[in-house]
């Protein structure tokens, strides 16, 4: 029999690169999808099957990390041997202006979910999508002993999340484990997010669909890594002998700024003549520097980076300039599998 998993935040960026892992591998793939006025599964349209096929791989249900019962529902019906917990209010800058609602789903959702596996009674294995930003103030480099000091309502949910899941394995010896990732992008980064927002723009202002970039604080370092790499050590994470927590990381960073110009060069373009500041994208509280230790996860896991952020960077700018190019072409823009 193959295995199955249920995916929270299959839309999102990851979701769509461990649904890709796990179909490979043979997994049958259940995803919970929340309601829309329109579309929001462009990242998995490419591995989308027809409802009405018989022993499909792939399916997605109705749900939202706000409606305990209904994740009770599912998990009792679909008994998944493995659950990632992906879905996420999950901007940091977003996170101030929506406080209560970013604790509710990204932190009070995670014990909806806990909860719903033990009230189902099933046995399965549970992963957290942890953060980097729970680190936030505490110096670098930062492992898993290093003492959270959170820095946004976000950071302070996904400590809540992390202590839920501890929690349920020390009380309940469930399969609980925690990846705490630092930051991981690709192509399929959301658009708002600020390495996105740097590699689309240059190949908006190479097309001359736009001039100016407004960004805010460039001196903030973080560890960037390949997101489709990272979804490799969730994995692993659930196939150990015993539930633990892993940081996931690099261990290579470099600020805002580099990054920008990186990027900007990639395109042929120098980035300060199209920059601008505009302080709505400051946070209220900054975390200034993220540098991870992945040590642990190399050792027992045998997770390693490959990607580096120069080529990250590179990559990323290649595919926005040939997804623009297609689009401005009136090609079908199919989603970059990178
Ligand atoms: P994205 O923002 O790309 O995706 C978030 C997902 O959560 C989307 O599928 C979104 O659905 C879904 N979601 C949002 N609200 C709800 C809700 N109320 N109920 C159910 N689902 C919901 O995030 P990433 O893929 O980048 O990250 C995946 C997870 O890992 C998140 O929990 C994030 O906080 C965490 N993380 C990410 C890191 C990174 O660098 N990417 C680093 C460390 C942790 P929709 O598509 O409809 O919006
Ligand atoms: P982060 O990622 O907050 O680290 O959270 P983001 O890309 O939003 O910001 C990184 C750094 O860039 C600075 N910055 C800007 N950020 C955005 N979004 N937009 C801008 O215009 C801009 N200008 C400068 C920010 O101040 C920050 O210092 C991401 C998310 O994926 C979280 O869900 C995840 O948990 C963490 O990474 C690890």
């Amino acid at each position: 029999m193959s295995k199955s998993a249920l995916i929270t935040g299959i839309t999102g960026q990851d979701g769509s690169y461990l649904t890709e892992l796990l179909l490979e591998k043979g997994y049958t793939v259940h995803g919970l999808v929340r309601r829309s006025s329109s579309f929001n599964t462009g990242r998995i349209d490419h591995l989308y099957e027809d409802p009405h096929d018989e022993g499909r791989s792939l399916v997605l249900h109705h749900a939202d990390l706000g409606d305990g019962v209904a994740l009770v529902n599912l998990l009792r019906d679909l008994r998944p041997d493995e659950v990632y917990n992906l879905g996420a209010q999950s901007h940091v800058r977003v996170s101030f202006d929506s406080p209560l609602y970013t604790g509710d789903v990204t932190g009070m959702g995670t014990v909806r979910l806990l909860e719903a596996i033990r009230a189902s009674g099933i046995d399965t294995r549970i992963y957290q999508a942890s953060s980097s930003e729970m680190f936030g103030a505490a110096p670098p480099p930062q492992n898993e002993a290093t003492p959270f000091h959170p820095r946004s309502p976000y950071g302070c949910a996904k400590v809540f999340g992390y202590w839920s899941t501890v929690n349920y394995r020390e009380a309940y010896g469930l399969f609980a484990v925690n990846g705490i990732l630092f930051n991981h992008e690709s192509p399929r980064r959301g658009e708002t997010f600020v390495t996105r927002k740097i590699t689309r723009a240059v190949a908006r202002i190479r097309a001359g669909l736009q001039r100016h970039l407004y960004l805010g604080n460039l001196d903030a370092v973080r560890d960037w890594g390949y997101a489709p790499e990272y979804v490799e050590a969730m994995w692993l994470m659930l196939q150990a002998d015993a539930p633990d927590d892993y940081v996931v990381a690099t261990g290579v960073a470099t600020s805002v700024r580099d990054f920008l110009q990186e990027a900007f060069r990639a395109g042929g373009l120098d980035w300060e003549e199209h920059v601008r500041f505009d302080p709505k994208y400051e946070r209220p509280s900054e975390v200034d520097a993220l540098i991870g230790d992945a040590a642990k996860a190399q050792d027992r896991l045998g997770w390693k980076p490959r990607v580096m952020w120069p080529e990250l960077a590179r990559l990323m700018v290649e595919a926005d300039i040939s997804a623009l190019d297609a689009e401005l072409s009136g090609q079908a823009v199919r989603i970059d599998r990178r």
